[in-house]
């Protein structure tokens, strides 16, 4: 397939320690996907789903000790551990190579070892990074398929001596106890053993366009970031992009195929997905920052979405999709999750593969899909994919939205002063932690950039970066926070969210484009209130002022909390970030 030197010793040397009964590369063709989709099917690796409801579509449930990605067992492994900093699991290389050879040595024995060239961003695009996973698993290349750009064109634009990332990844049996998903920034390099979960084996995901590519950006001047990326089209036919960043878990994809409310698609808004969860980022020669999707494909969480959740995702599921740990309604095998919709299957098959009356067994206090059950769909699916999906140079950002999940504490939305303060808006992210997970309720888990398990190095020379970026950007995006989850003293969410959410998204496009004024306070620009459009919305008056207070007291609480998150980072903090802070501090007393 290659005459490159580097992948070919590469090749060799894991292909020793692996010990592979054979070696097959993935050229990309319908034809090879086709005999390993049937080759799934016959060893039980895959169940083939109803052929005339959901063309192309199949179902894999994997071990019940491995469902989710593995922030204990995920380690970043730089010379010294100052390099990876406070927040990330370390361990020196040697020490953990040596620990991984172990593991890795003959557990390809008798199995077949598959090579995946694959490109993250479309292939040749100047933004473009190519990696190779090395895989036991047909579950990997055909998410790998799916998630990326895969195959023969890749190798081509590899050519003889490109640089590539070398991923590798062995099932062996899936031991949660030897489980390892490591990465190497200094040597390209990521390894993953004994797990088959997406986000610890599609190793172009987090491992590659997230954690290894975040530290190549901070090397060469970029930034590769946990953001969705949509372009908003208003009546005149102008569409402005926009990159946002939640914490998992707060409605990314959602935001990302937003469906506009009625009054508002009337008038001739739209929304275009170019991504849901990752971008890449450069400075244009016109001076604006410019983001890919490094994605193919949408690898989402399952229940939760529905016709009027999220349509536009459902519709991309319908085809040539794979489904991890759903249910199976086994009257006419198609599939099923908790909030598709209110009929569950009488003869179901719960995630972990029993057969149950679905209705009895949700009645019971079980869940019929795994809460974090996937659909791994391909981005062309997506009925509302923008035009500019495959453009190889990005589309220009006129805003950063940052967000999290906060009880009291943030306004629905408000814009930072400038650059340096956009970048502590980010720095300074947190989630509440909801009923839905174990532990306690409204802890706030600080999440910067919502990057928080996905920067590959120190986080304060993350932030150093973000503030260097700055000043290479001459025209740069406006930065703003939002925050959907506000509640009164009832526990209510005080914003409709979803669709309505674009009423917020038009004020923020509006502010970019200094069409409407602002409330300047202590924290940033607040909206006035007759410049969000209320039209359609059942919002009253007290409500609305309500969701755009802020707290002076709990404000003051707020930044005590930020102070002691920063002071782990010790001098390493950039001086930019802490005279935010003080600043905010003289602001609200
Ligand atoms: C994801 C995540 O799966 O952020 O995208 O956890
Ligand atoms: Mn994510």
């Amino acid at each position: 397939m290659t005459e490159n030197k580097k992948v070919l010793t590469w090749l060799e040397e894991m292909k020793a320690l692996c010990k592979p009964e054979k070696v097959v590369w993935i050229d990309g063709s319908e034809e090879q996907l086709e005999a390993l989709r049937a080759e799934a099917v016959a060893t039980g690796e895959m169940i083939k789903l109803n052929q005339e409801k959901l063309p192309g579509c199949y179902y894999h449930r994997t071990a019940e000790n491995d469902v989710a990605r593995v922030e204990d067992r995920t380690f970043i492994c730089t010379e010294t551990k100052e390099e990876a900093g406070p927040i990330n699991n370390w361990m020196a290389p040697s020490e953990m190579y040596a620990k991984l050879n172990a593991l890795y040595d003959g557990s390809m024995a008798g199995r077949t070892m598959y090579v995946i060239p694959y490109s993250m961003g479309p292939v040749g695009s100047p933004f473009s990074k190519i990696g190779i996973e090395l895989t036991d698993s047909i579950y990997v290349v055909l998410n790998m398929d799916i998630m990326t750009r895969v195959g023969k064109a890749v190798i081509d634009a590899l050519g003889k001596d490109g640089d590539f990332v070398k991923c590798l990844h062995a099932k062996k049996d899936v031991n949660p106890d030897e489980r390892y998903i490591v990465h190497f920034p200094q040597d390209n390099t990521i390894m993953s053993v004994n797990s088959a979960y997406g986000g610890n084996v599609l190793l172009g995901k987090k491992c590659f366009a997230l954690r290894i590519a975040s530290y190549q950006g901070m090397k060469e001047g970029w930034m590769a970031e946990h953001m969705l990326i949509l372009g908003l089209e208003n009546p005149q036919g102008e569409v402005k992009y926009i990159c946002a960043a939640f914490p998992s878990a707060c409605g990314k994809t959602n935001l990302a195929m937003l469906i506009p409310p009625e009054f508002l698609k009337e008038k001739g808004y739209k929304v275009w997905t170019v991504g849901d969860d990752i971008a890449w980022l450069r400075v244009g020669e016109d001076g604006r920052l410019y983001a890919i999707n490094p994605e193919a494909g949408f690898f989402g969480v399952a229940p939760g979405t529905s016709e009027k959740t999220n349509f536009n995702a459902l519709a991309a599921t319908k085809k040539n999709t794979i489904f991890t740990n759903v249910a199976i309604n086994e009257d006419d095998m198609t599939v099923w999750w908790e909030g598709l919709d209110k009929n569950p299957p009488e003869n179901a098959i719960e995630w972990k593969g029993a057969k149950v009356n679905g209705k009895e067994y949700i009645a019971e206090g079980n869940k019929l899909a795994h809460p974090n059950s996937r659909f791994t769909a391909p981005a062309v699916n997506c009925p509302c994919i923008s035009k500019e999906f495959e453009n190889p140079q990005g589309v220009p950002i006129s805003a950063i939205v940052f967000g999290g999940r906060r009880a009291k504490t943030a306004p629905l939305v408000y814009q930072a002063r400038d650059w340096n303060h956009g970048v502590f808006v980010g720095a300074t992210m947190a989630s509440e932690t909801t009923a839905a997970a174990a532990g306690a309720v409204g802890v706030v888990r600080r999440d910067p950039m919502a990057m928080r398990p996905f920067v590959g190095y120190n986080m304060a020379d993350y932030f150093q970066h973000w503030i260097d970026m700055g000043k290479k950007i001459s025209n740069p995006p406006q930065i703003f926070n939002v925050n959907w989850f506000r509640l009164d003293d009832e526990g209510h969410f005080m914003w409709p969210g979803f669709g309505d959410n674009m009423r917020v998204l038009n004020w923020i496009i509006d502010r970019c484009d200094g069409k409407v004024d602002a409330n300047e306070t202590a924290i940033g620009f607040v909206p006035n209130k007759e410049d969000l459009q209320l039209e359609g919305l059942d919002i009253d008056d007290a409500t609305l002022t309500e969701l755009l207070s802020i707290d002076k007291e709990v404000w003051k609480e707020e930044v005590k909390d930020q102070r002691e998150f920063f002071a782990q980072f010790g001098d390493k903090l950039p001086k930019e970030i802490k005279d935010e802070v003080d600043n905010l501090e003289k602001k609200l007393s």
